[in-house]
């Protein structure tokens, strides 16, 4: 059984999302604002639709917190769904609300649409988009803000920032963690250059009067890491693999590189692998990191950077040709509310899913039912590892 896990449940327009997070030792300290922070930061970004606006998210927590601190149960937690109001008879659980006028039955290309309704069975692709909807991610932000807070107990801090929207990229990155921070929280699109942020804005303002729509790369940052974590020894143990497939789980990602990632395949060993140095203070250490924090499937104690490609939206206002499933016309696919873009959010989701990955293998190295008892072990590892 894994030492820390969550399942999420409910629907895009359903009356709420809930999550359970089971197995975080006790004495964290976390509250429901702690949480709300997170979920706001999520509702942010230049380019989302009129969702954002209809929803306050807030966690409801029920159990597994007390007075500000976690106590080792499992920690339920619930964000209701303002717009529900106005779903309640088409989401309704009740045989009697049935409606069938109001089916969706022109699946958009790109969406889950088409396969689920096949894979299912359902004749209104509404079962399907409602829960492939990456509104799912409010409650993974949850989960991931109460993973957040142990990590803040070992000093371990994830950030993300926008790299690309569409075809316009950040060319100046500060290189200095705090500087990187500051920078793309106070921006729109959580980039941290001005200049790319400005163009980002454009090409979102002109994709949304052409009806368009537009991807884009995000980076997370995961500094504060111990040497170690995840294993080279089995393929279900390397931390690297599992950070990368957690990342594909978000809603439209297509593509997930580890630090220099796929340039790494153009270049000459020479130019790529982090030479080692030795240093009475600092212990071993590298002076580049293309590596992207891991060798072997383990963490090395340098940042982990890992970037996300994430398609555009496939919900198009100007809609691409499709079929009708029942008549099997040919038909423009869908038209229903969405963003233009929903890039910076979706770091903010992986922010959450990374924090969670990274939880996950400190309490699978450190155990402890108690952040006490985890930090003892952590302490006496990372002495040992000193002493090397
Ligand atoms: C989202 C809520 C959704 C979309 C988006 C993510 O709101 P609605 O569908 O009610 O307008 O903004 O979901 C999609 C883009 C999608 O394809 O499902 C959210 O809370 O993040």
């Amino acid at each position: 059984m894994s030492e820390l896990r969550y399942l999420t449940a409910g629907e895009s327009h359903g009356r709420a999302l809930t999550t359970i997070l089971e197995g975080m030792p006790a004495g964290v300290l976390v509250t429901e604002d702690d949480i709300d922070k997170e979920l706001a930061r999520r509702q942010k970004g230049y380019g989302r639709g009129a969702r954002m606006a209809i929803e306050t998210d807030k966690v409801r927590v029920s159990s597994g917190i007390r007075w500000g601190e976690t106590i080792g149960s499992p920690i339920a937690m619930t964000v209701d769904n303002k717009d529900w109001e106005k779903w309640q008879k088409l989401l309704s659980v009740d045989p009697k609300d049935r409606d069938e006028s109001k089916r969706v039955i022109k699946p958009r290309p790109g969406h889950a649409d088409l396969v689920g309704m096949l894979k299912y069975d359902r004749k209104d692709a509404q079962d399907i988009l409602d829960r492939a909807s990456a509104r799912e991610t409010a409650a993974r932000v949850a989960v991931g803000a109460v993973c957040r807070k142990l990590l803040e107990a070992f000093g371990i801090v994830v950030h993300s920032f926008v790299r690309e929207i569409g075809s316009v990229r950040a060319e100046h990155i500060p290189t200095d963690f705090k500087e990187l921070i500051e920078r793309s929280e106070a921006s729109a699109v959580r980039c941290p250059d001005a200049s790319a942020e400005k163009a980002m804005i454009d090409l979102i303002d002109k994709s949304k009067a052409a009806g368009d729509t537009c991807g884009g790369v995000y980076s997370v940052i995961i500094t504060g890491c111990p040497v170690g974590l995840g294993s080279h020894v089995h393929w279900d143990r390397k931390l690297e693999a599992r950070l990368c497939w957690a990342m594909m789980s978000i809603q439209a990602m297509k593509g997930v590189e580890i630090g220099m990632g796929f340039d790494m395949a153009r270049k000459p060993g020479s130019q790529v692998h982090d030479e080692l140095f030795y240093d009475k203070k600092k212990g071993f250490y590298r002076e580049t990191n293309n590596a992207g924090g891991f060798e072997g499937g383990m963490t090395t104690g340098e940042p982990i950077v890992v970037s996300v490609a994430m398609k555009p939206i496939s919900t198009l206002m100007k809609p691409l040709r499709s079929v009708n499933v029942e008549t099997k016309e040919p038909f423009k696919a869908e038209v229903i509310r969405s963003d233009v873009t929903a890039v910076p959010a979706a770091g903010i989701a992986a922010e959450a899913i990374a924090a969670f990955e990274i939880a996950l293998a400190m309490r699978e190295k450190f155990g402890g039912d108690s952040l006490r008892e985890m930090k003892d072990n952590y302490e006496r590892y990372v002495e040992h590892v000193r002493a090397r």
